[in-house]
């Protein structure tokens, strides 16, 4: 298998820690840089945008959330619990974790406008709503283990984009708990060495 990616996107790093925790052979191409309008990815489908992954059979999946759950599912299950009440925890947070990262994407992109262009109601709604979510993981991951599963690889991707993209949100400030068990996260290797480069 082929999974597409760059170097910092949050979505494609959750892909690549998925593959990795799911000991599946799979091969990280990287894709970067993406802007072209020709790009070599735009011959697998209409997106082209990482992650990307390009199955044994050539079957070509986009969407981090379906990529990751196909990796899960080949693997014979193993980034979600077996028992039903521990895996519905698990796509709880994923939920949240994929949220907070639409929302910091969403609002990253939009205080790189031009400043006649951003909308400071839209920026003022997302930074609340980042807010939530943070309060949200610091509620459900202070004083869990730092193990991975779809919930907390989403969530670990989401912090280390708001680390790059927001340090003005100050996400560990006030949440000591959620610092430290992303802190217990980042001594995984695949975290480790997917962490943004900036
Ligand atoms: N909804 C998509 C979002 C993926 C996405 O936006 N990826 C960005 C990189 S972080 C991308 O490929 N951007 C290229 C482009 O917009 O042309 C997913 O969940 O996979």
């Amino acid at each position: 298998m082929k999974l597409f990616y760059s170097g910092n996107s949050p979505y494609a790093r959750r892909a690549r820690i998925a593959a990795r925790a799911s000991g599946l052979a799979v091969e990280e191409v990287d894709a970067s840089p993406l802007a072209a309008e020709d790009h070599f990815l735009l011959q697998h489908g209409p997106g082209a945008k990482v992650p990307g992954l390009e199955t044994d059979a050539g079957t070509y999946l986009c969407e981090t959330l379906i990529i990751t759950r196909y990796l899960n599912d080949l693997s014979g299950g193993k980034l979600l619990p077996i028992d039903a009440a521990a895996a519905e925890a698990v796509l709880e947070l994923e939920g949240v974790g994929s949220l907070l990262m639409d929302t910091l994407f969403h609002c990253s992109h939009e205080k790189r406008r031009e400043a006649g262009e951003q909308s400071p109601a839209v920026i003022a709604k997302e930074d609340l709503r980042a807010n939530r979510c943070y309060d949200a993981l610091d509620s459900s991951l202070a004083g869990q283990e730092a193990a991975l599963n779809l919930g907390t690889i989403a969530a670990i991707a989401a912090l280390g984009y708001a680390d790059w993209r927001h340090p003005e949100h100050d996400w560990r400030g006030g949440r000591a708990g959620l610092a430290a068990w992303a802190e217990a996260m980042m001594q995984d290797q695949a975290v480790a060495e997917t962490y943004p480069d900036f």
